[in-house]
């Protein structure tokens, strides 16, 4: 028998699943999908994400409430942790072209973007230590120091974290670090304006512009 065709309205059903917080349905359709030669990739962006972000709009204009969003958050993790396997493996067989550090800065708990970016830039070729979420300046700091990384990748969505980024690449530049680390940063209230002020190499809009800029940046 032949499966469901994985296009446009698969992805929405996909993304249905998040916006009605079925667990357990989403996990069926992301399997289903991938049977079917889903790209996994595709099912983040085109699916759970947009799932999350109408989640999102309809709490900001207070359509749905906070538990409703907590459960969609909660499908679109358990959905990302089965798809997030499948970008990394991609990736698996290659040479590392280069050692990332990613985390969410301190003060800051939304953790679903930077786990994006982090299993595209690893599914591509990089080394990445994701340190997750809530992460102090000095935790990134001595992870990039113990590791010998290429580059630092900050994560928030919170404007009032914003300023975690700047202390931390401060604490870099008083430590001598910010000539041999580039630094990226990324989430939703992060202009290039900011990253400018703050003196970050480049700020990256989505999975895909953070994978050519830190691509970029690291001359690869
Ligand atoms: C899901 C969600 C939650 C979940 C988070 C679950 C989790 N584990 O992450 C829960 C329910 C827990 C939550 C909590 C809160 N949330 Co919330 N949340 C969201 C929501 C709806 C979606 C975020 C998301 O996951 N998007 C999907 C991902 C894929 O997209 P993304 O994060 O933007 O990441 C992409 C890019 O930005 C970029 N990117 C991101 N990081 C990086 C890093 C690098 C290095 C690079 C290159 C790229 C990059 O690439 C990613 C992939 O494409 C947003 C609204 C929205 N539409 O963005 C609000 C939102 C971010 N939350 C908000 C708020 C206020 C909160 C709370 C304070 C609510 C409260 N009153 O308690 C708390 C936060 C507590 C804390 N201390 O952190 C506000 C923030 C407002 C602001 N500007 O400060 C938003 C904007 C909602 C709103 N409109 O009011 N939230």
């Amino acid at each position: 028998m032949r499966g469901p065709a994985i296009d446009e309205r698969y992805f929405d059903k996909l993304a249905q699943t998040v916006i009605d917080g079925q667990e357990e349905e989403c996990l069926r359709v992301i399997h289903e999908g991938l049977n079917n030669g889903m790209d996994p990739l595709e099912a983040v962006e085109k699916g759970l994400a947009k799932g999350i972000n109408k989640v999102g709009n309809d709490f900001a204009e207070e359509i749905v409430f906070l538990p409703e969003l907590v459960m969609a958050a909660d499908v679109m993790k358990a959905g990302m942790k089965i798809l997030d396997e499948k970008i990394k493996a991609e990736g698996k067989e290659r040479k590392s072209l280069g050692k990332i550090v990613i985390g969410t800065v301190k003060g800051d708990i939304h953790d679903i973007g930077k786990s994006v970016v982090a299993a595209v830039l690893q599914a591509n070729g990089f080394d990445v230590i994701d340190l997750g979420m809530d992460v102090e300046p000095d935790a990134f700091i001595q992870t990039v120091v113990d590791n010998d990384a290429d580059c630092l990748g900050m994560s928030t969505l919170l404007t009032l974290t914003l300023s975690v980024m700047g202390e931390t690449i401060k604490k870099m530049e008083e430590k001598g670090l910010r000539e041999k680390v580039k630094v990226i940063v990324g989430g939703c209230p992060v202009t290039q304006e900011f990253g400018d002020e703050v003196g970050a190499d480049a700020v990256g809009f989505d999975s895909k512009d953070g994978l050519t800029k830190v691509s970029e940046l690291l001359s690869v």
